[in-house]
């Protein structure tokens, strides 16, 4: 694979209005991500995507942008947007946007003289139709519940909204919408932007033929055959000819089409791998069976490694703004701590791929369910709640269903420290702070040698040093000790190297077996890593240090291993 320089990316999500807030408001903003590149750098990332802070009514937390080229007032200025830019250069940190070219917000200009005269120029930048007497054009559903269709006024024309009514869907068969919106990028990137996280890239293009009656948005507006060409000129009219760092959102293509996607002249620079996301401990499919999702999880994950290898890397990720936090989604409620979530780190850092956390992951923030529908604050968990009350829910099922699967809960402002809202804001936050603040926040962890946040740190510093980095990036990931269950173990091996890196993601202990191992007769030249190793987690000494892979290694609950060897 040909080596990029975006290669090297140790990447993290902010969802800024819950980040920090420097103006009073309740609300974070950018100067409270100038305020923190301090505690980034320290941690050790080199590039943060920041989601959207365009202009927005934040009907959908800024998914939904009234004005591409402003940044919204709740979050500061452009001139904000400069200087955070120029202080995170200065201490190494590449700035990504998201772009959300899918749909606008309602409120944006173009749909507001849409809706003026829907058969004039603006008109054709939305995807209007007639209904069929009093009904919607045809039964195509959309992602966040209901009819993906829209009635203007009391006409009979209805306009796409393939997420909330909210967000109109843009028509990217109309150039003239590609060309606006392509001069909005080009200008971001002469403003001094790195790159672009690409929201909803996959549903730009509609299939208005066969797929018109079938109802489900995958049908008729996911990888609708000819995005290619769309995706192609959307990179070559923009960041393709500047080398910008882009990361597409993309769910659900064919292994097949991973070089067009991602390989060396893709669309993309990298796309996001969403196994670990999809898999949940609280899904009723699994309850009772924790062993045989973790080898589903295994097989879906060691799956990706192989199509990837040699042709492309994922963007790997454990958490972002649209699931509830990793520890919940895979482990009991009791399993949940430092052991478990610093072992999912290891997966996060060490498998083949690029790798991305979310605030909030490398303190080990937690869900945080709500006693009444009124606490949660997106459109969509209203809508998901009336939707659950038609299947026949009772109110209190509902909630209950929420709480378990919501978003939201990885949307609560950031624990920074112990202070009043874990240091978010001094004012009423615009959404609840999780009251385990006091117990897990960045500031008391900065000071352990034992926390999450220290782990993450030792994960990132060895993923960077010389001799490591070219076998954790460009190592080829031969899976270990399938047989056992609940374990996530696999080498990576570049040119002679090898780097084993062993999870128990069980709660008890458990013995691999030598004869199980591929290549037993490995030396352990190095333990790179060890989590019940602190407080340098390396601790070469402890017994737990198997001096040879040969000799069989016993894994404590939830410890994970990452040696070198020989
Ligand atoms: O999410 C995209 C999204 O939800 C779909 O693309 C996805 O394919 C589908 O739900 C199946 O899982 C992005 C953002 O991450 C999200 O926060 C926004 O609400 C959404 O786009 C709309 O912009």
């Amino acid at each position: 694979m040909k080596k990029q320089w975006w290669h090297d990316t140790i990447g993290y999500q902010i969802f800024p209005r819950s980040f920090q807030d420097t103006d009073h408001d309740g609300n974070g903003d950018l100067p409270g991500v100038i305020a923190h590149l301090d505690d980034l750098a320290d941690l050790g990332i080199n590039t943060l995507w920041l989601c959207p802070f365009n202009c927005s009514p934040m009907w959908d937390s800024g998914y939904d942008a009234a004005d591409y080229e402003q940044v919204d007032p709740m979050f500061g200025s452009l001139d904000d947007a400069k200087r955070l830019i120029a202080e995170a250069r200065k201490r190494g940190i590449r700035i990504l946007m998201d772009l959300v070219l899918n749909h606008t917000s309602s409120e944006h200009a173009w749909f507001q003289e849409a809706l003026k005269d829907p058969e004039g120029l603006y008109g054709n930048y939305y995807i209007i139709r007639e209904g069929r007497e009093g009904l919607p054009p045809n039964r195509w559903r959309s992602f966040f519940g209901g009819s993906a269709w829209e009635r203007i006024g009391d006409s009979n024309r209805y306009y796409l909204h393939i997420f909330t009514k909210y967000q109109p869907d843009l028509n990217w068969e109309n150039p003239k919408v590609r060309q606006e919106l392509y001069g909005m990028i080009n200008r971001w990137l002469d403003f001094g932007i790195a790159g672009f996280r690409l929201d909803s890239i996959n549903h730009l293009k509609k299939d208005f033929g066969d797929a018109a009656d079938k109802g489900d948005p995958f049908s008729y507006c996911t990888n609708v055959s000819g995005i290619g060409d769309m995706l192609q000129e959307l990179k070559d009219r923009t960041y393709g000819p500047r080398g910008a760092f882009t990361i597409g959102e993309v769910n659900g293509i064919h292994p097949e089409q991973l070089e067009a996607y991602i390989g060396e002249n893709g669309y993309f620079s990298t796309m996001f791998d969403f196994t670990f996301t999809r898999y949940r401990i609280r899904d009723p499919q699994w309850a009772g069976r924790r062993r045989e999702m973790i080898r589903a999880c295994r097989e879906a994950c060691f799956q990706s490694q192989r199509t990837a290898y040699g042709r492309a890397l994922f963007c790997n990720v454990m958490e972002n703004h649209d699931t509830p936090r990793v520890g919940e989604r895979f482990f009991l409620p009791d399993q949940i701590g430092f052991f478990s979530l610093s072992m999912i780190g290891c997966l996060n850092l060490f498998l083949g791929g690029i790798p991305f956390l979310y605030q909030g992951q490398a303190i080990g923030m937690r869900d945080y369910p709500k006693a009444a529908l009124e606490e949660f604050r997106d459109f969509t968990t209203y809508n998901l709640y009336r939707d659950y009350l038609q299947e026949g829910m009772t109110g209190a099922e509902a909630l209950a269903r929420i709480n378990r699967d919501s978003r939201e809960h990885a949307r609560t402002p950031m624990q920074w420290n112990a202070e009043a809202n874990g240091g978010f804001s001094d004012k009423k936050p615009w959404f609840s702070v999780n009251p385990n603040y006091r117990e897990i926040n960045l500031e008391a962890q900065k000071q352990d040698p034992a926390s999450l946040y220290t782990f993450y740190k030792a994960m990132i510093a060895v993923r960077k040093r010389e001799d490591c980095r070219d076998v954790f990036l460009y190592g080829k990931t031969v899976p270990m000790y399938e047989e056992t269950d609940e374990v996530i173990a696999f080498e990576r091996v570049l040119d002679g190297k090898r780097a084993a890196v062993l999870c128990n993601l069980s709660g008890q202990e458990c013995f691999l077996e030598r004869e199980r191992c591929e290549e037993p007769e490995r030396r352990v030249r190095e333990l790179l890593l060890d989590n019940y190793g602190a407080p340098a987690f390396r601790n070469p000494g402890s017994s737990s240090t198997p001096r040879s892979l040969a000799e069989g290694i016993r894994l404590r609950p939830f410890q994970a291993l990452v040696l070198l060897c020989d």
